[in-house]
């Protein structure tokens, strides 16, 4: 995990997201002790061999706080819907940055049968709600990121949708993170294998960055830099 880690630092990645529990759906749950012995050592390591940002993908308070006394900086929470305010608290006291990301149901139901009435201004107006929220646990507004959970409880149109509002999202006063590499739906409308699903991939991301999208979260680096740095110069 190390090396492919600061391969991707190597290639230009300036967030390494560092995780220890699939998120896929009917994947196994992982004990907190187990996700803690897969996660620590490598930030720890990472910690003092590269100059990239570590985030920690974490849906346990417990392994966020670990990871950021590790060397982590950024707590990447995929269930921002939860109640429980302790994973703010834990991002609000480490001054750490706090990636909320929308997700319909939890990893185990969520592509069960995701349903909006019109999800570009559902995930928008969670957007704006949840910002109360965090506030109240101690986040400062300046430490939040948001980011429309490509994949997570919505169908192919769901996603397409919301790839083609992502304006609603970048208007608001945080910026925006698009993480879209690979997934199911590239398949659903390609025909690809997972492996296979780079040029997709590479469509979303300058979609993303012309939607003014501060940061997109990607399996091939190299390739998606090359692709965001022609982008960038035309623009
Ligand atoms: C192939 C490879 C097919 C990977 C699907 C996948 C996001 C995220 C994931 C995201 C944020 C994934 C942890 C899903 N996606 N965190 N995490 N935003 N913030 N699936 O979009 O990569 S894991």
């Amino acid at each position: 995990a190390v090396a492919h880690a600061l391969a991707l630092a190597a290639e230009g990645a300036d967030i390494l997201d560092i995780g220890g529990e699939s998120t896929r759906p009917g994947a196994p749950t992982v004990s907190e002790a187990e996700e803690l012995a897969r996660v620590i050592p490598v930030i720890e390591q990472l910690a003092s061999q590269t100059e990239a940002a570590l985030s920690i993908d974490t849906q346990k308070p417990a392994v966020a706080e670990a990871a950021l006394a590790a060397g982590a900086v950024i707590v990447n929470d995929i269930a921002a819907n939860r109640t429980e305010p302790q994973m703010w608290e834990i991002a609000a006291t480490a001054r750490a940055g706090y990636i909320a990301m929308h997700m319909q149901g939890t990893p185990q139901t969520m592509q069960d049968a995701p349903a909006y009435t019109d999800v570009v201004t559902e995930v928008h107006t969670f957007f704006e709600e949840r910002l109360e929220r965090f506030t109240e646990a101690g986040l400062d507004p300046e430490q939040v990121m948001f980011d429309p959970g490509i994949g997570f409880g919505k169908t192919v149109e769901h996603n397409l949708a919301l790839l083609a509002g992502l304006e609603r999202f970048t208007k608001m006063a945080r910026p925006i993170l698009v993480g879209a590499s690979r997934k199911s739906f590239l398949g659903h409308l390609t025909g690809a294998d997972t492996i296979q699903r780079l040029p997709g991939s590479l469509a979303c991301a300058c979609r993303a960055a012309a939607a003014g999208a501060a940061v997109v979260r990607v399996h091939e680096v190299k390739e998606t830099a090359q692709a965001l740095r022609v982008w960038a110069a035309v623009n």
